[in-house]
C-alpha cells in the first residue's frame, strides 16, 4: 500500500523542521505589554527562535520584529532593511540597549506587525549607540540613524513592552486600541460559532 500522502508520522518531523512561520500577536494582547527577559545563553532554542523570526517577518512582509511579536518574551530583535527582494541582509540583536541619544530628533511614518495596516508619524532621537550582542555571542556597539535608528528604537521598545500608539496622543491611541479590541472580540465569537 502506499504510504498517504498526509501520514503524520512521515510529515511531522518535516513540519518540525521547515514550517517556520509563527502567528504575529496583535493588540490589545496583553503579553505585547511584558518586559522580556534577557538572553543568557545564545542556546539551538535561541537560533531556531531567530529563524522563525525571520521567516515570520520576511512573509508578513516587515522590516523587523522583536521575539514578543511571537508571544515570546526574550529579548531578540531581528532586522531587515534591504530594499530589493534578492539581496537579504539579516541582522539580530540580542539583549539591545541604548547607551546614548542625541539630542536632535527625527520624525518618521512608523507602522507595526502587531497594530497591522495602521501607520502615525513618531518622534524620536535621530541618532542612537545600541550595544548588543549577536548570534555567537559577541558584543558590538553601533551608531545608528535613520531608518535603522527608528527602527531599532522600535524593536527596543517592543522588548520593553512599549508599542508606537504610545507615542500618539490619547485620542489616537483609544480610537486605534478600540478598534482592534472589537475586531479580537469580533473574531473570538466567530470562533464559537464554528
Ligand atoms: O515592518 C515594520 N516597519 C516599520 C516601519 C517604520 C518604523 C518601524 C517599523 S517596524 C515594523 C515591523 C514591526 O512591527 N516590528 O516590531
Ligand atoms: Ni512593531
Amino acid at each position: 500500500m502506499r504510504r498517504a500522502r498526509i501520514d503524520p508520522a512521515f510529515t511531522t518531523p518535516y513540519i518540525a523542521k521547515t514550517m517556520a512561520i509563527r502567528e504575529i500577536i496583535k493588540i490589545p494582547d496583553k503579553r505585547l505589554r511584558l518586559k522580556s527577559e534577557p538572553v543568557q545563553k545564545i542556546d539551538a532554542g535561541i537560533k531556531k527562535l531567530v529563524d522563525d523570526m525571520f521567516e515570520t517577518m520576511y512573509a508578513a512582509p516587515g522590516i523587523g520584529l522583536a521575539a514578543i511579536q511571537l508571544g515570546v518574551a526574550k529579548r531578540v530583535v531581528t532586522m531587515d532593511l534591504s530594499k530589493k527582494e534578492e539581496d537579504h541582509k539579516p541582522q539580530v540583536f540580542i539583549n539591545p540597549e541604548i547607551i546614548w541619544a542625541s539630542e536632535e530628533r527625527a520624525k518618521y511614518e512608523e507602522g507595526c506587525l502587531s497594530i497591522p495596516e495602521y501607520y502615525e508619524e513618531v518622534e524620536r532621537p535621530a541618532e542612537v549607540k545600541v550595544k548588543y550582542l549577536d548570534l555567537d555571542g559577541k558584543s558590538h556597539e553601533i551608531k545608528a540613524k535613520g531608518l535603522l535608528a527608528t527602527c531599532l528604537q522600535h524593536e527596543i521598545d517592543h522588548t520593553n513592552g512599549v508599542l508606537f500608539i504610545d507615542y500618539l496622543s490619547k485620542l489616537k491611541r483609544d480610537r486605534v486600541v478600540k478598534k482592534f479590541t472589537k475586531a479580537a472580540k469580533e473574531s473570538a465569537m466567530k470562533k464559537e460559532e464554528a
